[in-house]
């Protein structure tokens, strides 16, 4: 028998949670994941958008929602982009390793919806463009791991 989460949803509440920096791709993420949200049947008012600064903060908003306890499902967005120091190692690391624990810590499900990308231009592709977008990607994923919870708890 083969056990998967099916792409439905039936009334659950989504929270994203949004980096603000490199705020002109983060808004397209948030559209991406919202736009995927509402096409597979969330109603707007379950779907809220919680703003941190950048993507460092991503993983402690992520655990206070998971705290809180009022949404079923956390979709973290961020953009993190390679400069010249050794800065976006730092921050891609914590982001990525603090989303991973509060996902592994958390009963709901906790997407990654962070681009780490070398330049702006990768960025760019993949927030909207020719590389799809990973807002979009994320809040999939969180509709199917959500549909597989509940299966596996049935
Ligand atoms: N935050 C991002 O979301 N993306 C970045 O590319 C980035 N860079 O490169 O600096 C970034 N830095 C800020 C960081 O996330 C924290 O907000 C800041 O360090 C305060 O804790």
């Amino acid at each position: 028998m083969i056990i998967e989460g099916q792409l439905r949803i039936d009334g659950q509440r989504f929270a994203l949670v949004v980096s603000r920096f490199n705020d002109f791709l983060t808004s397209k993420l948030a559209e991406g994941a919202t736009d995927c949200l509402l096409r597979h049947g969330a109603k707007e008012d379950k779907v809220d958008q919680i703003m941190v600064p950048g993507a460092f903060e991503l993983p402690q908003a992520a655990k206070m929602v998971v705290d809180g306890g009022r949404y079923d499902a956390v979709i973290c967005l961020g953009a993190i982009i390679r400069g010249g120091t050794p800065h976006f190692e730092f921050v891609a690391a914590e982001a990525s390793k603090g989303i991973a624990q509060i996902a592994l810590s958390s009963d709901i499900p906790v997407s990654f919806g962070v681009l780490t990308t070398d330049t702006l231009e990768q960025a760019i592709e993949r927030s909207g463009s020719k590389g799809g977008n990973k807002g979009w990607e994320a809040a999939m994923t969180a509709i199917e791991m959500l549909d597989l919870a509940g299966k596996l708890k049935a």
